[in-house]
């Protein structure tokens, strides 16, 4: 093999993260009295996890519920089969780990994949930055590669360690790590020691680690079809995949394939950290007893909606389309089929207040969507038969920041209202922040919406506060006093209520701050309509509180 190619491989710096026994850490955290008992996590007939505990008694992943409870008489159980809890806590996850890393990528609910090798080289550009391992060295470390990795991976390790501590801290969860060179050897070697321990492996011992698998269907990337294929020509070890001449493979797979196998014997794989971003789909799906009815499928639909609602929030984005999925059985040939309809939604229902606690109006708009949906896949009229009903949403619009919205709402207003002030101040201004608003935004603007010039020096303030916000990295570094204009200073211990002109289901989910804000902004117009009666002028150019008013 090419010395060189091993020395760029050796260049990156891997970490597998993997939390301990995953359902089971959530389930406790729901109710703590399962820590000290050994229990397992069941779906339909399986027990899918354990607690440590339980494993103990020789409870093993996907276990039958009877062997299980066989196996451990007092073994508790606990329902697992809604994933709403699990999932939210994944993405929590990965989001923590994300802070160390753009490329993070991630392999079912539990695992995460980091490519640390910029953190790893900015550490080491660091002269005082002490160098060690920490947690278990897997293999021998006498015969060390030479090129650099040995370094890098311990620093990678001290990352780890590093990681596994806040998301213990953060979130409660234990976890185990792998650390090595390339995702394949760290995800092997993160299950070496467990639970809550991490593993670091040099690339010398790779061969080592490979040979303690066994058999190839142990090998991440090898699953059951194509251990099956290689099973026909003989290969059951990993001895076998790493001596067996490359054309006899290829009589079963493409070439590219072929080579990838017999790599990934060796403990070689160039497979690049894929960042993962937010799932394509969101969706729930549950097979249920024969559904004949529409009555009844409708109840199912809203049950299924809700519960989708919750993980729609969860997420963050406004979804566009929805699909529906029906599994129609057949009674005379006894034989099942799915079928799948979507429809746009309007993504206005989704735009203010919780998600997951939409009004009862916008739930029911969604349900004649998806009825409608339902009538173009089942026949009402004539008999049917459901046995299961999926929901899913499929495209996705980011939610627009709320600040960030009303800043540049506030900053057209200003634009409009001030082109004369505007130019008179930058013309005495020798700040060098106080450019002025490009021409074309004056062209935009129309007479009508013209209201009296803001006082000199609010204005000036609000116009720095603006290119302040403007040199924001991001906006939701803008300060509320950012968006203070012509508002009294408040206490920040007053008692603030939603304006009656204003969408309580909306004013509850903005922050504290900008509740201040509007409360304020009421109270100074109630007092001026108090004070000077109807010659009290409406402002009615773009102010916070009309920003929020009821359309
Ligand atoms: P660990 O990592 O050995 O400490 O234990 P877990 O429970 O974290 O197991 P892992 O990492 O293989 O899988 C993460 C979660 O995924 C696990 O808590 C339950 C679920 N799970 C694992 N294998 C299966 C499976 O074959 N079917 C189903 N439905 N769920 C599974
Ligand atoms: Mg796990």
């Amino acid at each position: 093999m090419n010395p060189d190619y091993y020395k760029d491989e050796h260049y990156r710096t891997i970490i597998h993260v993997d939390l301990d026994c995953f359902y089971a850490q959530v389930e406790v955290m729901k109710n703590p009295e399962l820590k000290n008992v050994p229990f397992g996590v069941q779906q339909k007939n399986i027990v899918v996890t354990s607690n440590y505990l339980a494993r103990e008694f020789g409870i093993r992943k996907c276990m039958l519920l009877s062997d299980a409870k066989q196996m451990c008489p007092n073994l508790v159980l606990v329902n697992g089969e809604d994933l709403n809890d699990y999932r939210s806590m994944s993405y929590k996850v990965t989001s923590l780990l994300q802070k160390y890393s753009n490329s993070v990528e991630r392999l079912g609910l539990d695992e995460n994949f980091i490519d640390v090798a910029n953190l790893v080289d900015e550490k080491l550009q660091d002269n005082t930055f002490q160098v060690h391992s920490v947690g278990n060295i897997f293999g021998n470390i006498e015969t060390l590669c030479q090129c650099g990795c040995e370094v890098r991976l311990k620093v990678a390790s001290l990352i780890a360690e590093e990681m596994r501590k806040l998301i213990y801290e953060e979130l409660g969860l234990t976890s185990c790590a792998g650390i090595a060179h390339n995702k394949l050897l760290a995800k092997i070697v993160c299950s070496k020691h467990k639970p809550n321990q991490q593993t670091v492996i040099f690339p010398n011992s790779a061969l080592e680690l490979m040979l303690s698998l066994n058999s190839v269907e142990n090998i991440p990337g090898i699953g059951k079809a194509t251990s099956e294929a290689l099973r026909t020509i003989n290969i059951r070890t990993i001895q076998d995949l790493q001596n067996i001449a490359i054309s006899e493979l290829n009589k079963l797979f493409d070439s590219e394939k072929a080579k990838f196998l017999q790599n990934l014997s060796y403990g070689i794989d160039k497979s690049l950290v894929k960042r993962s971003g937010k799932p394509l789909s969101i969706g729930l799906e549950d097979s249920c007893k024969l559904i004949s009815a529409e009555k009844e499928v409708k109840e199912k639909l809203t049950e299924l909606l809700k519960r989708l609602l919750i993980l729609v929030e969860a997420d963050g984005r406004i979804p566009k389309t929805i699909k529906l999925t029906v599994r129609k059985f057949d009674k005379l040939t006894k034989t099942s089929r799915r079928e799948t309809r979507q429809s746009n939604i309007n993504p206005h229902l989704f735009t203010s207040g919780k998600v997951a606690l939409m009004n009862s109006g916008n739930v029911d708009k969604i349900l004649i969507t998806l009825m409608g949906l339902f009538r173009k896949i089942v026949q009402v009229r004539r008999p049917f038969h459901i046995t299961l009903l999926g929901l899913s949403f499929n495209k996705f619009n980011e939610r627009p920041d709320i600040r960030r919205s009303l800043a540049l709402f506030l900053r057209k207003d200003l634009e409009v209202q001030s082109i004369t002030s505007i130019e008179n101040l930058n013309s005495n201004d020798s700040s060098p922040e106080s450019a002025a608003p490009s021409p074309s935004s004056y062209r935009e603007s129309s007479d009508q919406e013209c209201e009296p010039t803001p006082k000199r020096t609010k204005l000036n303030m609000f116009k720095r506060n603006l290119m302040e916000y403007d040199k924001c990295e991001s906006p939701c570094k803008l300060r509320v006093q950012d968006l203070q204009l012509n508002s009294e200073k408040h206490d920040n211990n007053q008692n603030i209520s939603c304006p009656p002109s204003v969408d309580e289901s909306v004013f509850k989910e903005l922050p504290l701050d900008v509740q201040h804000e509007l409360w304020s902004e009421y109270k100074r117009t109630r007092n001026e309509l108090v004070n000077f009666g109807n010659r009290a002028k409406r402002v009615k150019g773009n102010t916070l509180l009309n920003y929020f008013v009821k359309k």
